[in-house]
Parts: C-alpha cells; sequence; structure tokens
C-alpha cells in the first residue's frame, strides 16, 4: 500500500528495543535444539499460542523462559545478528539495543559471554550494513539495587563498549527511586542513563526516574499525560518518550491502538517517538509500529517524518551525524 511504502522509505531510528525481545520462535527452537535444551513448548506453533499477555508480568514470564536456550557467545550473536538483519531490510539506519546482563549471569552464563556475541554483532551490521549504534545495559527492576551494583562492577572491563544503562523488568512495586545510588553510581563510569517509567506504572514513577535517577529519556512514559506539570517539565528538558505501541495492545496498557496516547502527544509539542520494543512478541518491528499506529491515529506522511525525526533528535548521536539524519 501507499503507506506501507512511505513509512518502508523513511530513514528510521529504534531506541527502544529489547534484544533478548526480539527472539524469533523459529531461532529459538534452532539453538535449543543445538544446545540440547527441550523448551516447554513441543512446536512454533504452540509456542506462539502462548503469545497471548493479559499484562506486562505475564509477557515478562515468557520472554525469561525464551532467554533461557541462550547459552554460548554464538547464541547471542545470532540473536543480535538476526535482528539487525531485519531492521536493515526496514530501512532502520541507527539503533539504540538494550540487553539484560542479569537474565543471563543469574543463570551462570558469564557476563562476557553475553556482551560479546552482542558487540561482535553490532560492529559487523555498522561494517557492512552501515548501522550505527549504542549499546544500553539494562537493571532488572525486580531484583535488588545490590545486584544492579554487581552488574555495574561486571560490566567495567567492557565500559567502552557500553552507551548507557537502562531500567527495565516488572514496574508496579519496583519505583525508579529503588535504584537511585546504583544509577548515580552508573553516571560516575560515564554512562548516559534511561529508565522504563509510566508504562504500567503510576506517573509518579516518571517523576522519580527524573528527579530520582536523573535519566535523559523515558521509555514509554505513557502514562505522562495524566499530569499537566509533568507535561511541561518534559517539553521543557526536552525529554524524549520512546513510545511502543504495538506492546502497549499486546500487553494491555491501551485496550486498542486508536486509544494510543502518541497523536496528543506530538500536538502537546512532546518529542514522541516510536519503536518496537519485543517485536518477536509483540507482532512486528519498526515498520509494523509505524503502519498499525498510522492507520488507527490516521497520521498522515508529516506526522511519519516526525516521529522519525524525533528519534534522531532523540537519540545519542552526536550532533554533526544527527544533522545529517534529520
Ligand atoms: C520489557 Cl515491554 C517491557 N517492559 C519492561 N521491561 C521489559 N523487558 C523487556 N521488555
Ligand atoms: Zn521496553
Amino acid at each position: 500500500s501507499e503507506l506501507k511504502k512511505i513509512i518502508q522509505g523513511i530513514p528510521k531510528a529504534e531506541l527502544h528495543l529489547h534484544i533478548e525481545g526480539s527472539f524469533e520462535p523459529e531461532l529459538m527452537f534452532e539453538i535449543a535444539k543445538r544446545n540440547k535444551i527441550t523448551l516447554a513448548y513441543d512446536s512454533i506453533a504452540s509456542l506462539k499460542e502462548a503469545y497471548k499477555f493479559n499484562n506486562l508480568q505475564e509477557f515478562l514470564d515468557l520472554y525469561y523462559i525464551g532467554a533461557q536456550v541462550l547459552i554460548h557467545e554464538q547464541d547471542f550473536y545470532d540473536l543480535t545478528w538476526a535482528y539487525l538483519t531485519k531492521i536493515h531490510s526496514q530501512n532502520v539506519v541507527h539503533v539504540e539495543v538494550f540487553f539484560d546482563p542479569q537474565t543471563h549471569t543469574d543463570r551462570g552464563i558469564a557476563f562476557d559471554v553475553v556482551i560479546k556475541g552482542i558487540y561482535k554483532a553490532l560492529e559487523k551490521a555498522k561494517a557492512e550494513l552501515n548501522i550505527s549504534y549504542q549499546l544500553i545495559m539494562s537493571y532488572l527492576r525486580h531484583l535488588s539495587e545490590e545486584e544492579a551494583f554487581k552488574t555495574l562492577e561486571s560490566s567495567l572491563p567492557f565500559k567502552d563498549w557500553i552507551d548507557g544503562v537502562g531500567l527495565d523488568s516488572s514496574e508496579m512495586g519496583n519505583p525508579p527511586s529503588k535504584f537511585t545510588k546504583v544509577f548515580e553510581a552508573s553516571a560516575n563510569q560515564g554512562y548516559k542513563l534511561v529508565a522504563h517509567a509510566g508504562e504500567e506504572g503510576p506517573v509518579d514513577y516518571i517523576w522519580e526516574a527524573l528527579d530520582h535517577l536523573k535519566v535523559v529519556r523515558i521509555d514509554h512514559g505513557n502514562r505522562c499525560l495524566d499530569d499537566d506539570t509533568l507535561v511541561q517539565r518534559l517539553i521543557e528538558q526536552e525529554i524524549p518518550l520512546t513510545l511502543c505501541p504495538l506492546s502497549n495492545v499486546e500487553l494491555k496498557v491501551i485496550q486498542k491502538m486508536e486509544e494510543h496516547p502518541v497523536l496528543k502527544m506530538l500536538d502537546k509539542g512532546l518529542l514522541a517517538t516510536i519503536h518496537s520494543d519485543d517485536p518477536a512478541y509483540f507482532g512486528g518491528y519498526m515498520n509494523e509500529n509505524y503502519y498499525e499506529t498510522a492507520k488507527a491515529l490516521n497520521l498522515n506522511k508529516e506526522h511519519l517524518m516526525q516521529l522519525a525525526v524525533n528519534a534522531f533528535e532523540a537519540s545519542w548521536l552526536n550532533s554533526e551525524t544527527k544533522e545529517k539524519h534529520i
């Protein structure tokens, strides 16, 4: 269709992507087989059948199970490379990738195994696909701050490969303020800071991410429209929101795409952007997120271009490179 062609034609930046959430069932079964791991699902179809979520936690339960088949550096490399070739086909030219070290170190996989596989695939994509990238290490918020400190410590030998830290996993009951000290320590190591906030959680969590963690970007932030003072703050400080429309529908953050707040956010002058979050689980990569949002909200070409420009603006590319994309 015309709309699909327009979206394909726009060079895009993806800023909210969990690499473990790009694990397609086909690759999951292939890696499980070579690692001699038996999945609790006997076929790709029965696994996909389980991809029906009522909330974030139901998704996370399955996401952590899927990640358990990743054992060797090659597995992390294959996972990352599959994602990168996919987005290359969708005209994504810059990506800022989250990975969750604790999802792996907690099962006895060494930090270096995880990051080396991911890093080597990212470097190959830079050289061969002309995709620029940043890498963001996310702390799991359902674990303790002490555990996050251990992860920070493990990351230090690889500091040059890591651009920032994030905060993800179960939001309710795990407010950003639980991680104030480890975010401060991360900033002292030179890491940039982001956090998931206001996806399922209340607007207070967005305030905490700003005031306690000092993040430069909010992942999701859907709930910010509940608070005019917060909206003003986000506009004045040009804090981007990395929205994930298909994720929001699949996790019942909204009941249907027509309710997605992104257009209201653009109209208010917020730096709203669109990304895929966990594309293998939520039914679409970048183009599908743009397309479904555009269809439901009647977005025109200018809106779509604005969203793409906002993402480069919100990215961690240097200002000279940003200009080239905008
Ligand atoms: C996530 Cl959608 C979402 N929210 C919070 N944490 C996550 N980890 C992976 N996907
Ligand atoms: Zn996310």
